[in-house]
């Protein structure tokens, strides 16, 4: 059981672009694993490797009550979408905040399974949201750039107070 370490906002390594998988190896999967098990201890219903400061394009999702339907997205592309939503989000890179944010309401991707096949996944709602908020994170995108830039930058502020005051414990 590998629990990772989450970066928090404002780490400049959140804004690396993470790369694609060229092949899906056993390195990969062992990855897949520990970010699974650091979502769900978290607990959270989304972590994208960039948040584990792994800058390669893999994704893990469960929306499920009992956790056990684990998503896995490789190199995922949107390949269409549909409607706008306006739905509050969280980020296990930055604790304690929540604000709504404007989505796509239905989108259609393809990605690779942690196989290597490819998948294509039609989503709306609330896995709509956490996918496309997983795929910011791939392209170095915080859901908190998507707000004003007063609360961006209180937003900042804070979590610098609350990484200082970490080192100081
Ligand atoms: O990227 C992350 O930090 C994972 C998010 C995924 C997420 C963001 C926005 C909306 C839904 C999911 C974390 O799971 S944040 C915690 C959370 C948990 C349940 C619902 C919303 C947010
Ligand atoms: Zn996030």
């Amino acid at each position: 059981m590998t629990i990772l370490n989450i970066l928090n906002y404002p780490d400049p390594r959140l804004h690396n672009i993470a790369a694609p998988v060229k092949k899906v190896t056993e390195e990969h999967k062992k990855l897949i694993k520990d970010m699974a098990e650091t979502m769900y201890s978290a607990p959270g219903i989304g972590l994208a490797a960039t948040q584990v400061n792994q800058h390669i394009q893999i994704i893990v999702i469960d929306i499920s009550e009992n956790k056990d339907s684990l998503l896995v997205l490789i190199n995922p592309k949107i390949i269409d979408k549909r409607g706008e939503q306006f739905c509050e989000e969280g980020c296990l890179s930055v604790p304690g905040v929540y604000e709504k944010v404007q989505r796509s309401e239905c989108i259609k991707i393809q990605a690779l399974d942690n196989c290597g096949n490819l998948l294509k996944l039609e989503a709306d709602g609330l896995l709509s949201v956490c996918i496309q908020h997983e795929m910011d994170h791939l392209l170095g995108k915080v859901f908190v750039e998507y707000l004003s830039p007063l609360k961006k930058s209180r937003i900042k502020s804070k979590m610098i107070k609350l990484s200082k005051r970490k080192d100081t414990t």
